[in-house]
């Protein structure tokens, strides 16, 4: 396929009432992704809540969906968090648990130099030996990294992969320019039709969980030159991710795979579940999906 970095979901973190890891959930969203014909996971990320994830129970995730993935997908973790020892140890349980791949965001919170975040990755990647997706997400870190950077980093690490969740299509442009043999990972759902129109290599995203063969069927219109008809799926597709985001994302996400049985809406602290009536607007959302 054109798209041979491939579509995946980034995964939903389900917990049980005493907020520990819900293995069952944890099996029934991995077939989920199966079911979606999907190529792989992407866990612990914003939509899995990952920054209000300990090491001890992102230990436990990694675990979880490994085993219930049984190598049929792929696998990556983030393993990006505030401390940076802590990074490195959520990468040791990735590479531990059999993940393919890791990932993280920049390190946040601080304005870090280019330098100090080019060895927190080389760090990260020393820890636990995987490949390594670099993950740009202007929106949630606040830091938005140059081309210049990916392009040193793919010099002088095994990176395998760029996960691009930024609406700066100029950038993405350049980037995919200047990279050799390094995929990217398209992540603004909303706009999946436009970086994957422009070159990028797959897509990872949070509203994959429920959309993943509309997004597959979009890009293969795309390869085939059916622009209207891709067009005519992203237009569908936001129609519905504009009732999760105004409803609030990761939870609303995870309320409507409530609704579809799959897990618990119950978020980690200090997210709120969303209110009956949001959830209201969820089920009428999911069903106007189904009507087509
Ligand atoms: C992850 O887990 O890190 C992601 O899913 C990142 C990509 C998502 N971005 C954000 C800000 O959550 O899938 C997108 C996003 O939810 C979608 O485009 C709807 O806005």
């Amino acid at each position: 396929s054109h798209y041979k970095a491939g579509f995946l979901t980034a995964l939903t973190t389900p917990f049980t009432a005493s907020g520990k890891i819900d293995g069952k959930a944890v099996s029934a969203l991995v077939q989920n992704a199966k079911n979606l014909g999907l190529d792989g996971l992407y866990v612990g990320g914003s939509t899995g809540e990952g920054f209000l994830l300990s090491p001890e129970i992102r230990a436990e995730l990694f675990e979880s969906v490994a085993e219930a993935a049984d190598g049929s997908l792929k696998l990556i973790a983030q393993v990006g968090a505030i401390e940076v020892a802590h990074a490195e140890r959520n990468a040791v349980s990735a590479a531990k648990a059999g993940f393919h791949e890791v990932s993280s965001t920049p390190p946040i919170y601080f304005k870090h130099t280019l330098a100090e975040m080019k060895d927190y990755y080389r760090d990260l990647q020393s820890a636990c030996d995987l490949p390594m997706v670099l993950y740009n997400i202007p929106a949630l870190t606040g830091v938005s990294l140059p081309n210049q950077f990916f392009f040193d980093l793919s010099e002088d690490m095994n990176i395998s992969g760029i996960k691009y969740t930024s609406t700066d299509i100029i950038q993405l442009v350049g980037l995919l320019d200047g990279l050799k043999d390094v995929p990217v990972y398209y992540g603004v759902d909303e706009m999946l039709v436009a970086g994957l129109s422009v070159g990028s290599h797959g897509g990872i995203g949070s509203t994959y969980n429920i959309l993943g063969r509309e997004y597959r069927e979009l890009a293969e219109y795309l390869a085939s030159g059916n622009l209207s008809a891709a067009d005519e799926l992203q237009a569908r597709a936001n129609r519905f991710i504009d009732v999760l985001v105004s409803v609030g994302m990761p939870t609303a996400l995870k309320a409507c795979l409530e609704i579809r049985g799959l897990c618990s809406a119950r978020p980690m602290r200090p997210f709120h579940a969303v209110s009956k009536d949001d959830m209201k607007r969820l089920e009428v959302a999911l069903e106007k999906l189904d009507q087509k």
